[in-house]
């Protein structure tokens, strides 16, 4: 068969979305790495990348479709599992309703085609479909509150940027494109700070590092505009002429003394006249946010005091500036294609409250149907997600691994992975539009998301609209691109622009907002104090080896780590390397205790995306609630208690 290398882009739940070059042997992957042709990643990619290849032929990844039989999973063929569920299906539609179906689709994977998953459950009926999001809503919501739209600079923005602030943000773990600007702005003699509770490894790569209290950002971003007004360094002209509520913001800023916010962020006074003093004199300043900060009940109230910290300092439409939080992943696409209208009135279950959701319905749910998701590792309290989903009277899980979602199916489904499938994938961390190529055949009988719905699709009466081409469907998906002049050849040669995007947001300073102006925060709402008993904030985040809870059993035979403060772990009897308990009133998991000299003493640390089935899954003690704006998820509003054993 001889020797290939494919151009692809990896779709895993990530904001970089990097152009990857696949060497093919004999029919098999033997090696994925960074294309350099690709203008975000440069030849680039992360340790995640060419460990993927070992996911792809791994010996617990499915193969072949199974069903649950007294208990087991037994080997069964596509046709006895898709007409199985196309016949389960129709009598639910018949006899119940279309609303005891609930489709849940998840973050695995986000590309072009899946528009058609929700489409089908659509021309199905009413079907029950998610609303929120357990990623970023707090963000977008927020975003959208001051600016009309959420739109963010580019990564390739930041080559104009003199200093940057990585706000709740890990980039050395989650975003390595950002990663190569951080050296250059030091290089120019700029400032790069990073701010964030946590010691994370993107820490030594910063000028300076600020720790503040965690869910307190807001007060240190008011701190921040008070000075920058007390030196009269306030961009007034932006505020005056293209901000609304500019007053009442003023008053809010004057509402405390530096003295106040630096008690209220537990952030040393010293260190808030550094930052402020980058702002003054590092023009332009990149605002670089992260997911962290979302996880808050009232995370909008950072994320706006930030946005208009960015408005004080000078940074909004300006290149090398802006507040950038991120992009809308299914931008370049046509949105009809999901079908919602078809189905307008019907019933829509917090992705983030599955369990409760599902465990007070009414109609109850007959049959779930997830791809791309594993909500009982990665929704917040898991006992509960969990006891939910075994309720279900038939569940259906499409994915790769017996996860602690696939585990409960009744039916599995294996799915290829990005290397097996020929696709589109824009990004939520920049404006490039990748293609999937296939580098491999699908490994043993996996099909594609695309390929289960076309099958399961064409024994309904509407597979005359709804069964197409693969190539038919992306033309009409990718319609909104190519009504711009972009054409598939292009997207599958290395990949495009998305036409859209401006480099920079808002240079003409018109917002999409009601006022068409810029819109300042005017109150502050405080934070709720959840938990007084429990001792830690527990700081669920993202691990630098795995991605969300795309990891084996093989790879999870210790126990998780809980980072501690090494003095506060002395004192409570801990031993480092060793068991301990960390519990709350949801659960409790066992840990091995990991102290850390100067780790803030309120807060304790653990990796998201372990399995339950192991004991690994931190979700277990997180807190199910949905921000206040948004619709997002406040995993961080989170107390433990971390035990001897
Ligand atoms: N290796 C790896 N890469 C990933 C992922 C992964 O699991 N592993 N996950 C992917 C996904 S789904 C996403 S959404 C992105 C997330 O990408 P990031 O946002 O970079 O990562 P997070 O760990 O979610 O959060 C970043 C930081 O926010 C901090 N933070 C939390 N609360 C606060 C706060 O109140 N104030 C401040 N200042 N900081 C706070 C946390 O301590 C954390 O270090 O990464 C993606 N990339
Ligand atoms: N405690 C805590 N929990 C968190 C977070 C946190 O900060 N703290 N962060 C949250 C965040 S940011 C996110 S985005 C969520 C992620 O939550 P999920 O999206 O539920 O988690 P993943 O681990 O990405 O699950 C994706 C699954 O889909 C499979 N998959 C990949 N591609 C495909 C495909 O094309 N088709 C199908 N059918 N399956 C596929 C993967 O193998 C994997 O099993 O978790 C959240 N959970
Ligand atoms: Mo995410």
């Amino acid at each position: 068969m001889g020797e290939s290398t494919v151009v692809t882009t990896c779709t895993r739940d990530c904001p970089n979305s990097c152009g990857l070059l696949a060497h093919v042997k004999d029919g098999k992957i033997v090696k994925l790495v960074g294309n350099k042709d690709n203008p975000i990643n440069q030849g680039k990619s992360c340790i995640k990348c060419s460990h993927f290849i070992e996911r792809v032929y791994h010996k617990e990844r499915v193969l072949h479709p199974l069903k649950k039989v007294n208990g087991q999973f037994e080997q069964i063929s596509w046709e006895e599992a898709l007409d199985e569920i196309a016949e389960r299906m129709k009598t639910i539609c018949r006899e119940k309703s279309p609303e005891a179906i609930l489709y849940y689709q998840g973050f695995g994977e986000r590309s072009a085609l899946k528009l058609v998953n929700r489409r089908f459950f659509n021309l199905l009926g009413n079907t029950t479909i998610t609303k929120g999001t357990i990623c970023g809503g707090a963000g977008q919501g927020s975003q959208d509150l001051d600016f009309g739209n959420r739109i963010s600079h580019d990564v390739r923005d930041y080559r104009n940027s003199h200093s940057m602030i990585l706000w709740g943000r890990n980039p050395a773990a989650t975003g390595i494109n950002v990663l190569p600007y951080i050296k250059d702005i030091k290089k120019k003699g700029g400032v790069v700070i990073l701010i964030d509770p946590v010691n994370t490894e993107t820490a030594p790569l910063c000028s300076m590092h600020v720790k503040p209290k965690p869910g307190t950002d807001s007060y240190l971003a008011m701190a921040l505009s008070r000075l920058l007004h007390e030196a009269g360094a306030e961009d007034s002209e932006f505020l005056e002429k293209h901000c609304i509520n500019y007053a009442e913001y003023r008053k809010l800023v004057y509402s405390h003394t530096i003295e106040e916010y630096a008690a209220m962020c537990d952030v040393k006074i010293a260190e808030i006249k550094k930052i402020a003093d980058v702002l003054l004199k590092q023009k332009p300043t990149a605002f670089v946010l992260g997911w962290g900060l979302h996880r808050w009940e009232y995370a909008h109230t950072t994320l706006r005091a930030i946005d208009a910290l960015g408005a004080v300092a000078g940074s909004i439409g300006i290149p090398g500036g802006g507040v950038s939080q991120g992009f809308e992943e299914y931008a370049p696409y046509d949105w009809s294609v999901w079908g919602d209208e078809l189905q307008p009135g019907r019933r829509k279950f917090f992705m983030q409250l599955i369990g409760p959701e599902l465990l007070a319905a009414d109609p109850a749910i007959e049959l779930a149907f997830i791809t791309a998701g594993n909500p009982v590792s990665m929704v917040p309290d898991a006992n509960v997600t969990k006891k939910a989903f075994e309720k279900i009277p038939f569940l259906v899980v499409a994915g790769h691994f017996l996860d602690d979602t696939g585990i409960l199916a009744d039916i599995f489904l294996p799915v290829t992975t990005f290397l097996e499938e020929k696709d589109i994938i824009a990004s939520y961390g920049h404006d490039f539009i990748g293609p999937l190529n296939p580098v491999i055949a699908p490994v043993g009988e996996c099909k594609s998301d695309f390929e289960i719905f076309m099958e399961l699709g064409s024994r309904f009466d509407f597979a005359d609209t709804y069964v197409k081409s693969l190539e038919n469907w992306l033309e009409i998906i990718m319609r909104p691109s190519l009504e711009k002049g972009v054409s598939l050849e292009e997207i599958f040669r290395l990949g495009v622009n998305n036409p859209d995007a401006p480099e920079v947001p808002y240079l003409d300073r018109i917002f999409p907002t009601e006022s068409g102006k810029f819109q300042l925060m005017t109150v502050f709402e405080h934070p709720a104090k959840w938990d007084l008993q429990y001792q830690f904030q527990l700081m669920s985040v993202a691990p630098k080896k795995w991605i969300c809870s795309e990891v084996t059993l093989e790879s999870q035979t210790e126990l998780l780590e809980v980072k501690i403060n090494d003095k506060i772990g002395l004192a409570l009897g801990l031993v480092n390397g060793k068991e301990c308990l960390v519990e709350n009133q949801f659960g409790s998991i066992r840990c091995t205790a990991c102290f850390v000299p100067d780790q803030r003493e309120d807060l304790v640390v653990i990796y998201r995306g372990g399995w339950g089935q192991v004991g690994r899954n931190v979700n277990v003690l997180t807190r199910g609630l949905v921000t206040k704006v948004g619709n997002g998820t406040p995993y961080y509003e989170t107390k433990v208690n971390v035990n001897r054993l």
